[in-house]
């Protein structure tokens, strides 16, 4: 077990470790860089002095040539998943993430509330084409892509909340809702103005009281790195009296990466419609995160309340052009989130490792793509990141979870977004056609250690390939909603309300063999088992006498996973 003195300018640590431990290090991180300080052995314990400025560490031991993590039990080789951590609480993300299930929408393609508010056939030119009106029944085109228009709206969200809390959903993460020409609304317009096809900013505010008093907290799309090329900082069609970016020239108000020429802004990827913001300018700056009324800040006060922000391409926001500056800015965003709700919840959006972000006082969570979702897909559907065909055995997925775990501290390893597609991605039933896979993915999504993220539609296995058709409409009234599926999802969710383990518990691989992986979330003496098969049924032994909260059967001894299945137990 470890010991901790506290001294005004350092601290003492002491740590007991295997009898043939060789070399230990307490890691730390200072600025997002690992750094590592070497332990002196004492008896059975290692001994250090840290600086006190150093707030996030955690200990590596090499016994027998092998490293072994220190952990909430002891030292352990098989899963470096989780460790003791000494952070800063008010930088540890906010409690109430914990007991939620968050329900990603894609507003446009929801439910149609108010169809007064629709976008109307033609109404405006979008990339110099007509706007389409599309039928809920029609599939989205790529050939129309972001101009075409299906009339979901936050009305129709509102309308389903009877549907959410039978699902038993209760957060939100909306997909971009602020004034935008295109459907995805990833080209902003106005940050302070929600789009007039989805509602008025009133309508908004009472939209979220509506939500609170559901008890549903709602995350906003927070897209910061790039904004619209209608933005008035472009002011592209010369209807502000003033020199935008887009007439060049007046480079106080170069809000965006500009070069001499109109339209020499750099674009998102090097999409027009996407000028890059450059946080090199203090104005910037204020106005996205500083000043009282800058856009982090609107959303997050009253009237609105909104209860966070998801930060689209959060690694690649920074100055001129590039992501220089970004933890810098990130933890801008992240302060005056907190300053303005202290319990709001930051998550950035991160295809790649996110650990740098992690280390408290820049984002809470990620968009889990690295650690969860890509190795998920990789063991259920043999595809990875890119639709690469993938191996992926239970050996490569438990250390694939287990090592993206290991340096993550415990609360930030809580507040990880997972998911199992958005709409960024091939929909998982599509990767995944097999219904008992599935259920498995599901299963995983919901008693994996962070915050499980329900793409709209996932939960009845609509289909959906790349980006736009993984946008359909939801297809209310399908048979799909009384499905295996569904009732599947709901018992999941309710399960994760009830258990306090999969919402605040660590994380443990005990078994992770070929098709087989055996896992437990343990919290103080409660733990649930989650014991699946991709292929062949196995049989599982048991210490003790276990619960399966789903079939109230007692099993004792041993328990029979059937072939691709998933036996949840809980210890009794
Ligand atoms: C549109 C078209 C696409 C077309 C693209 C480029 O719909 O079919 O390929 O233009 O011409 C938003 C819209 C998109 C739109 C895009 C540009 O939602 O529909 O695409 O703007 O107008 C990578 C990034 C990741 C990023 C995705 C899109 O790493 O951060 O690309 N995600 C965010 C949002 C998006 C949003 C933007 C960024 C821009 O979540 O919705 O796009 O604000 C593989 C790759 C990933 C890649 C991912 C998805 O997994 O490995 O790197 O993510 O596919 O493409």
């Amino acid at each position: 077990m470890h010991f901790l003195e506290v001294h005004p300018e350092h601290l003492n640590i002491k740590v007991e470790a295997p009898p043939e431990t060789t070399h230990g290090w307490v890691v730390t991180y200072l600025g997002g860089d690992e750094q590592q300080t070497p332990l002196h052995k004492e008896g059975p314990c290692w001994t250090g002095r840290l600086p006190r400025s150093n707030l996030h560490y955690r200990f590596r031991f090499l016994v027998q040539g092998k490293v072994w993590w220190y952990n909430q039990s002891g030292v352990s080789s098989t899963s470096p998943a989780f460790h003791t951590d000494f952070k800063h609480t008010e930088q540890a993300p906010p409690e109430w993430v914990h007991g939620r299930v968050f329900y990603q929408i894609f507003v446009d393609r929801f439910k149609n509330g108010n169809p007064a508010l629709s976008v109307r056939e033609g109404e405006y030119l979008y990339e110099g084409h007509p706007v389409k009106a599309r039928r809920w029944e029609d599939s989205p085109t790529r050939e129309h892509g972001a101009r075409e228009f299906y009339g979901g709206d936050l009305e129709g969200i509102r309308q389903s909340v009877p549907y959410l809390k039978t699902l038993g959903v209760n957060a939100l993460y909306l997909n971009p809702i602020f004034e935008s020409p295109s459907s995805h609304k990833y080209d902003t317009q106005d940050y302070h103005r929600i789009d007039p096809h989805f509602g008025t900013n009133q309508d908004f505010a009472r939209w979220m009281k509506d939500m609170h008093e559901n008890d549903i907290r709602v995350v906003l799309d927070g897209v910061f790195n790039h904004t619209g090329d209608r933005h008035m900082w472009m002011n592209r069609e010369q209807v502000y009296g003033f020199r935008g970016a887009h007439q060049g020239g007046d480079t106080r108000r170069h809000y965006t990466y500009h070069g001499p020429g109109p339209d020499d802004y750099l674009g998102w990827a090097g999409i027009k419609t996407l000028p890059k913001l450059d946080y090199q300018h203090p104005e910037v700056r204020s106005k996205m995160y500083g000043q009282r009324h800058s856009v982090v800040r609107y959303w997050l006060n009253p009237p609105y309340n909104v209860d966070g922000w998801r930060l689209d391409v959060s690694p690649m926001i920074g100055k001129n052009g590039t992501d220089e500056g970004n933890q810098e800015i990130l933890s801008g965003i992240w302060q005056a989130a907190r300053e303005t709700r202290p319990d709001s919840f930051i998550f950035g959006e991160h295809v790649f490792d996110a650990t740098r972000w992690l280390q408290g006082g820049v984002e809470d969570g990620s968009m889990n793509y690295h650690g969860f979702t890509h190795p998920t897909w990789g063991f259920l559907a043999g595809v990875e990141h890119r639709m690469q065909p993938a191996q992926v055995t239970a050996e490569d997925y438990a250390q694939r979870l287990t090592t993206s775990l290991s340096s993550l501290p415990h609360p930030h390893q809580l507040a990880q977004v997972n998911l199992l597609s958005s709409h960024d991605t091939v929909r998982f039933a599509t990767l995944c056609p097999d219904p008992d896979l599935q259920k498995i993915g599901a299963a995983l999504l919901l008693t994996f250690i962070g915050v499980p993220c329900i793409y709209y539609g996932d939960e009845i296995g609509l289909q959906g390939g790349e980006d736009p058709d993984c946008r359909k409409p939801m297809p209310w009234g399908s048979p799909a909603f009384q499905g295996d599926l569904h009732r599947w999802y709901r018992t999941l969710i309710q399960l994760r309300h009830q258990e306090q383990a999969l919402q605040r518990g660590a994380f443990q691989v005990l078994h992770a063999q070929g098709d087989e992986l055996v896992f437990e979330r343990r919290l103080g003496p409660e733990r649930i088992r989650v014991l699946l098969s991709r292929g062949e049924g196995f049989l599982s032994p048991l210490e003790g006498q276990w619960l399966d909260p789903v079939t109230s059967q007692l099993h004792r001894k041993q328990v029979r996973i059937p072939s691709k299945g998933v036996v949840i137990l809980k210890s009794t």
